[in-house]
């Protein structure tokens, strides 16, 4: 409480917050001091991970400022916030965002540099936050750095993972995972708030009381109280002095141990119950695109989402506001249907501890919460079986068979006698056992639901939620178009381009406003201009070249086409078409003549990305890979025209390096099958060209760079049923050139065959499901044209240009923007 605080206290905090001067001269003071007083080390003894220590808690005292002033200023102006609810925030590293972010990076850089130490060294210590599989908890980050970057009120909720994703080795071509310790150092990079706590309960029973109105009112006694503890993330906007927070819950015993226990000498048993505690927030779940029904996780769902929602109310109560002004002071948008208990846990605040009516609170909650739909993989759906849901969260079972009859009572009144109709929007699945439809809940709960694409949003429209749409109409169903953050990818992962387009547009506007790019393209054409631009694509390219050296061993050349295809590995992402493509090249390579093969376009194929754990497909095509790049590698009779890598441990820094070296990289998704993709938006920026599929982002990235800086192919997602059902009740022949590349996997040209016979089955027994068969002509004519197109490097360069200078819709701004215009309600409010 500011009034009472003693008025030298808040005159020295005034002064405090004055921002300091950052030059660097006080930066070399602090780095010093946090060396000999954070670190406990002499001056003496600084290695690089030290200079980063230091470098990172310089840089945290300046963020721990605006952080406090940005949260003070929010809670005088008590702004309708926004609540982004996410199981994963895939930030990766903070250093070098947060000097780029605050502007610091100059004075530091020179400062380090001073003191005797190279900054890109530095900032190579840093561990990432992994706590994320892929496209989902990094755009969680993305939208982050667009909210604070946009001076948003908004805070994001997470879980604090003691393990983020794993990390991925190769032993003889197979994917091994290790554990991802990123803790086991000091963490700068958050504020341990061990005061700001919540208990949460579980299981235990609900018992019915009759309150002096008469109503029956329930209490739930849960048998098991977990403490959630607040970590708290600083998230410093660009150009702005506004730094917002992601609040992410570690889970720890509510007593460190049973005495009773401990004094009967039974010492394990004493502290059981504390491991089981922190067993909660332990990992993260390794599936992308996949669920897992394990009860672990809906223990995180629900452990995250209670204290979450706990936090969210009681800053609301503090304002001293009614109720009913709930969904005029709270936005909270869920991230996949990952946190949608939060719909029944509010539910369940307003009516059993709050004493609200069952209808008056609905009203409420339904206002507040809005939903995003991520995938529409059936294998995706999240679906939980009730004597789970019962066992662990009984009061909140009685609430979602609550919701479910007065929603169904409510359809059966619009359409009455279609008993199909009431079945198939059900939030209970009937099977034996019966499942909780989590996307349906969070449906009903919400008052907006939007996919990540055009197609996806209408595909959602037209397909999983289509019986939804007969019921509430399309209004409630809407679109927002994915956005990257063009501060992480490309100011800070492509300096070099980044200060060529603000030498050439005459300032960084374009970080804040990316549109502006669209100068670029009255330089398109200019020669000096183009030169600048091939010399930094081709020293992204060394470096990368250089990075494949350090961690493959494999030696390639920058002057070669850079084929990428990095994401996670399934099969709908058809990394597997990718390898049996490059098989059929490296065949028509060895039919060539020298002289023939001197007109051929070198190329370099890079794959990245890990697999999950128990996705035993998406590890053999892993496997495949690196066979096929070990045969072709070491072939010396094909003359350096091709080299196949295979990067490990793909994440969010290594990406940093990837994604500007590319010429070309590969989303050649099935049509219908990726949501959106996001690194596509990434490469293009970069002024990487792409070869993809009509599916998800591709379409408006191609609608918004033109026809002839782009390759598309394959079929389109409207056909992709009817194919399916070809291959399922016809004889469907394999397309040839396919069938070749199969025969040579099977004559054992890349090791032992029988390994990979199960991956060839999921194109016959299993009827090509993802149908690379049906794409695989298409695929080849578009990898021609690209040979074709590069040989012309000048056409290739104004192609590049364009796509920078036409990606600005793409910006994760211009999506926030959207979100808080269409579905929040939220204004921007500066510090
Ligand atoms: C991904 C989609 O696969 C990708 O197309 C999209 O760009 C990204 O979300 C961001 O919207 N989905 C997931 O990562 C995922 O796990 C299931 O979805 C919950």
């Amino acid at each position: 409480d500011q009034a009472s605080l003693d008025p030298k206290i808040v005159s020295l905090w005034e002064k405090c917050a004055v921002n300091e001067n950052n030059d660097k001269e006080n930066f070399q003071r602090s780095f010093v001091r946090h060396v000999t007083t954070t670190l406990a080390r002499s001056v003496y003894n600084i290695d690089n991970f030290s200079a980063y220590q230091a470098t990172a808690h310089t840089v945290r005292d300046q963020l721990i400022k605006q952080w406090n002033e940005t949260q003070q200023s929010h809670t005088e102006a008590d702004p309708k916030r926004v609540y982004y609810l996410s199981l994963e925030f895939l930030l990766g590293r903070s250093l070098d965002n947060a000097l780029l972010n605050l502007g610091l990076k100059e004075n530091f850089g020179e400062g380090v540099k001073d003191l005797g130490f190279r900054m890109e060294d530095v900032l190579d210590e840093e561990v990432d936050a992994a706590l994320g599989n892929g496209g989902l908890g990094r755009l969680a980050a993305c939208y982050m750095d667009s909210l604070a970057s946009l001076d948003y009120p908004a805070w994001g909720y997470g879980l604090r993972y003691t393990y983020g994703i794993f990390q991925q080795r190769l032993n003889d071509g197979y994917q091994v995972e290790f554990p991802d310790y990123w803790l086991n150092f000091d963490n700068p990079w958050e504020l341990p708030r061990l005061d700001v706590t919540v208990d949460v309960q579980f299981g235990g029973s609900v018992n019915k009381y009759t309150d002096e109105d008469g109503r029956v009112r329930h209490v739930w006694e849960g048998n098991d109280v977990i403490k959630a503890v607040a970590y708290d993330v600083p998230i410093p906007g660009y150009g702005t002095k506004n730094c917002i927070n992601i609040r992410l819950w570690s889970s720890k015993p509510k007593r460190q141990f049973d005495l009773g226990r401990f004094n009967a000498g039974e010492y394990e048993q004493a502290v059981q119950e504390q491991m089981q505690a922190e067993n909660i927030t332990a990992v993260l779940y390794p599936n992308d695109n996949h669920m897992v029904g394990k009860e672990l996780r809906l223990k995180q769902q629900y452990f995250w989402v209670a204290a979450s929602l706990h936090d969210i109310v009681r800053r609301f109560i503090k304002t001293g506001k009614p109720w009913s002004k709930f969904p005029d002071q709270v936005a909270i948008q869920l991230n996949d249907t990952h946190p949608t208990l939060a719909i029944v846990e509010l539910q369940r605040i307003l009516v059993d501890l709050e004493g609200l009516k069952w209808d008056e609170a609905w009203d409420i909650v339904t206002r507040t919460f809005a939903f995003t739909n991520h995938t529409i993989l059936p294998e995706a759906m999240e679906k939980w079986p009730v004597p789970m849901v019962a066992y662990l969260l009984p009061r909140h079972m009685q609430i979602i068979f609550d919701v479910n009859l007065f929603f169904l009572q409510k359809v059966e009144k619009l359409f009455p006698d279609d008993r199909d109709l009431l079945a198939k929007l059900s939030i209970i699945e009937e099977a034996t056992p019966q499942f909780v439809r989590m996307a349906h809940l969070a449906i009903v709960g919400s008052h907006q639901v939007n996919g990540v694409a055009e197609l996806h949003s209408n595909l959602i429209k037209t397909t999983i939620f289509k019986d939804f749409v007969k019921f509430y109409g399309s209004e409630k169903f809407t679109n927002v178009t994915n956005g990257i953050t063009p501060r992480r990818w490309l100011h800070q992962a492509n300096p070099k381009l980044g200060d060529l387009i603000t030498e050439v547009l005459g300032s960084k506007n374009w970080l804040k406003d990316l549109s502006s790019l669209n100068q670029l393209e009255k330089f398109a054409d200019d020669k000096e201009f183009k030169k600048q631009w091939v010399t930094v694509k081709r020293s992204n390219k060394v470096r990368l070249a250089e990075y494949i050296k350090t961690h493959t061993g494999v030696v390639v050349n920058p002057n070669a086409l850079f084929d990428i295809q990095v994401k996670r590995i399934h099969e709908y992402k058809r990394q597997f078409m990718n390898i049996l493509s490059v098989i059929h090249r490296y065949n028509s390579l060895k039919k060539m003549s020298s002289e023939e093969r001197c007109d051929v376009v070198k190329r370099v194929i890079i794959f990245g990305g890990k697999a999950a754990p128990g996705y035993y497909i998406a590890k053999l095509v892993i496997k495949l890979i690196n066979s096929v790049a070990e045969v072709v590698n070491k072939d010396e009779s094909i003359d350096d025209t091709l080299k196949v890598v295979f990067i490990p441990d793909y994440n969010v820094s290594v990406a940093e390096i990837i994604i500007p070296a590319s010429d070309i990289s590969q989303h050649i998704s099935t049509a219908g099958t990726e949501a959106s993709g996001t690194s596509n938006m990434k490469f293009v920026l970069n002024g990487g060209l792409i070869l993809g599929t009509v599916d998800g982002a591709n379409i408006e990235i191609h609608e918004e760079i033109g026809d002839d800086n782009i390759f598309m192919f394959g079929n389109l997602a409207d056909q992709v049923e009817d194919l399916r059902h070809a291959h399922r009740y016809r004889n469907v022949p394999i397309d040839p050139a396919l069938q070749e590349v199969i025969n040579d996997i099977e004559s054992g040209h890349f090791g032992d065959s029988r390994i990979f016979s199960p991956l060839i089955n999921t194109l016959t027994i299993g009827k090509d499901y993802y149908l690379i068969s049906d794409d695989f002509g298409s695929y080849l004519s578009a990898q021609n044209l690209v040979d074709e197109a590069y040989k012309n490097q000048d056409d290739w360069t104004r192609k590049s240009i364009l796509c920078t200078a036409r990606m600005g819709k793409f910006s994760s701004d211009r999506a926030i923007k959207e979100y808080a215009n269409r579905i929040w309600n939220a204004k921007p409010c500066s510090t």
